[in-house]
């Protein structure tokens, strides 16, 4: 196995995505970055863990302070990424907070670039009783306590937050919080490895996801990429066959994280030990929970830990903000659109300045007012923000979306009973459905940006022909239809093999005729998707052949989204059975575990999707009369 040695600043510019949208940056943001010792002090510090074992960290003071300050404390695993100075670019991320005063601190996770220790992926929460045992969150206490007690000049409050695995060790600080941390916000973590985030989703595999990142990780103490003999690693994870082929040709057990994929297939304790819902009891700590309605990594995340804590949160301490945006796309940039979608104001620096800066401001210096009551959340399709008093709306109503004949959904189902009443298409794990345009480039490529950033609202065109991609849209809509909650899809399909995958995508079809922006004419832009993969419906945990030819029923829960149809748009649904490579292919003849599948097991399926009155496919969106505004 060959590596290759990322770039620091190139892995912050992927890791934070926020940069991943230098295409829309203004004149102002391409200035050179500001010559941060001008106005900081910084110190290195090797912070003792209650173990012993040392982690470094960055500590960034304002010079000439007036008065004592907060400290911003964001951990990471990804390096403190410094410029030409040593100072960590990451002060970048936080022009909109500097302003008001604040310490800033860096640091390394156990086992990570400059600090002691091993890393482990996710680390799990430790058994409290243990008064030994570690775990981030005793490393983030041991941190906390060491900073208030010698960094000059603070005033005993911290502020934590980080974005993704950032995100997740902000949550891991709050489960047993020390007295001074007073303010965090949860971004993009993860909750659950198996069911939504960056590793499976409804038990399907992240195929080049997790392949390439326990590559970066686990490699060395460093960012790594995995050196591919192909650009266009569609036509590489296809020629690398079956999955069993990644331990005997490349990497011979050597990352921890992969032979924890090959050893955990279904949903044990290995899995629960590190999901929210097993870990989080009650919000102890002020928390903003931030979610991108495109991440393509973690939304599942942030959605599923505000509903967590949600449940028990009689202090009011729990919040939510959705914006339109990629993977930690709220972090830089001006968030004015995505790819070729826009936004119509600058969402971003929006965020950044009267959200994420006015909460570490209430919360740790008293001023101002809370920027949000409960939850605000970007409505797309019309461009505005919406305040919520909970998420999902209590006052949305279900309406399901029916697949019908001749490629039509409607909200009223089919009164036929016939017993031919469905589409169907032969799904060749040979010939797998691309889930973004060809090539696909490595996730994080070393020169960005990189297609990985903006897939999900990558113009569904691409596949809307294929004969093996169902399609089925409404008329042009008379009227708005706005989507505020939940989308489920409920099918009824059948297999000639004895597994499959679901891949289920609802659509805005942009009119024909869009003359104020001609390059969305007929757009087909991703509001919700997701993958279901067959042996799982009953039991994560037990998986279960499909009876092959037999109509069975699947759920796909397709999360939430604040949307609105417009007049004229068309809604649309699809279905397919590969999503690759970020979806490892279903062999579709069941198998104990598809990671030892071997070549042979992958075969051909034809897959037939129902809609006759018996078995009416459909998906139920969450619909707002037109007069609610959410409020
Ligand atoms: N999505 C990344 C990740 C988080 C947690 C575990 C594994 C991967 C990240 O951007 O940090």
């Amino acid at each position: 196995m060959r590596f290759v040695r990322h770039g620091f600043a190139g892995f912050f510019l992927i890791t934070l995505a926020a940069l991943a949208f230098l295409p829309q940056r203004g004149p102002a943001q391409q200035q050179t970055p500001p010559d941060y010792s001008q106005s900081f002090d910084k110190t290195d510090a090797m912070i003792p863990a209650r173990d012993g074992v040392k982690l470094h960290a960055e500590i960034y003071a304002p010079k000439n302070a007036a008065e004592p300050l907060p400290i911003i404390l964001e951990r990471t695993p990804y390096g403190t990424v410094n410029d030409a100075k040593g100072y960590s670019r990451k002060l970048g991320r936080y022009l909109e907070m500097i302003p008001d005063g604040y310490i800033f601190v860096f640091q390394d996770i156990r086992g990570r670039y400059g600090s002691e220790g091993k890393f482990v992926m996710q680390r799990p929460a430790r058994n409290p009783k243990d008064p030994k045992a570690i775990d981030e969150g005793t490393d983030t206490y041991d941190t906390i306590d060491w900073l208030v007690k010698n960094v000059p000049h603070n005033n005993r409050r911290v502020g934590l937050l980080g974005i993704s695995y950032g995100g997740w060790l902000t949550v891991m600080g709050m489960l047993e919080p020390h007295p001074a941390l007073k303010a965090a916000s949860e971004q993009a973590s993860p909750a659950d490895m198996f069911l939504g985030d960056d590793f499976h989703h409804n038990g399907a595999f992240r195929l080049s996801y997790g392949f390439e990142y326990a590559a970066m990780m686990e490699t060395s103490k460093e960012n790594y990429s995995f050196n591919f003999d192909r650009f266009d690693t569609y036509d590489w994870y296809l020629r690398l066959g079956a999955l069993s082929n990644v331990n005997a040709k490349y990497l011979h057990d050597t990352l921890p994280t992969w032979s924890d994929f090959v050893a955990h297939p279904n949903y044990d304790s290995f899995w629960k030990q590190q999901a929210m819902p097993y870990i989080l009891k009650r919000p102890t700590v002020p928390n903003l929970n931030v979610a991108g309605w495109w991440d393509q990594e973690d939304f599942y995340g942030p959605m599923k830990i505000y509903e967590i804590l949600e449940k028990e949160d009689p202090d009011h301490l729990n919040y939510l903000v959705a914006g339109p945006w990629n993977h930690g796309g709220w972090a830089g940039g001006l968030g004015s659109s995505l790819g070729p979608i826009p936004f119509g104001s600058n969402t971003g620096e929006y965020f950044r300045r009267n959200i994420e800066a006015r909460w570490f401001s209430y919360w740790l210096k008293n001023k101002g007012e809370l920027p949000l009551k409960e939850a605000l959340l970007f409505q797309t399709g019309s461009d505005k923000w919406v305040q919520f008093d909970s998420w999902p709306p209590k006052q949305a109503q279900p309406k399901k979306l029916y697949f019908r004949e001749n490629g039509k959904l409607a909200f009223d189902a089919s009164q036929t009973e016939s017993a031919t009443a469905f589409d169907s298409y032969v799904s060749d794990p040979l010939h797998p459905v691309p889930y973004r345009h060809r090539p696909v480039e490595m996730t994080y490529p070393n020169e960005y940006p990189g297609g990985w950033f903006t897939w999900l609202v990558q113009d569904q065109r691409f596949v809307d022909r294929r004969p093996d991609v169902l399609s089925w849209q409404t008329d042009e809509l008379r009227e708005d239809v706005t989507l505020a909650g939940s989308v489920t899809a409920h099918l009824f399909a059948s297999t000639t093999g004895s597994d499959a995958d679901w891949i289920v995508k609802l659509i805005d079809v942009y009119p024909e005729k869009y003359p104020s922006d001609w390059k969305l004419a007929g757009y087909e832009l991703m509001i919700a998707d997701e993958v279901f993969r067959g042996r799982f419906r009953k039991s994560f945990e037990k998986p279960e052949p499909i009876v092959p030819g037999q109509v069975t029923p699947f759920i796909v829960d397709l999360h939430t989204a604040n949307h609105v149809f417009q007049k004229s748009h068309r809604i649309m649904v699809q279905v397919q059975s590969t999503w690759f490579p970020i979806i490892d292919r279903n062999p579709q003849k069941f198998v104990p575990n598809i990671f030892e599948a071997k070549e042979s097991d992958y075969q051909k399926a034809t897959e037939r999707i129902f809609r006759s009155k018996r078995f009416p496919s459909n998906v139920q969106i969450s619909v707002l009369a037109s007069e609610s505004s959410g409020k």
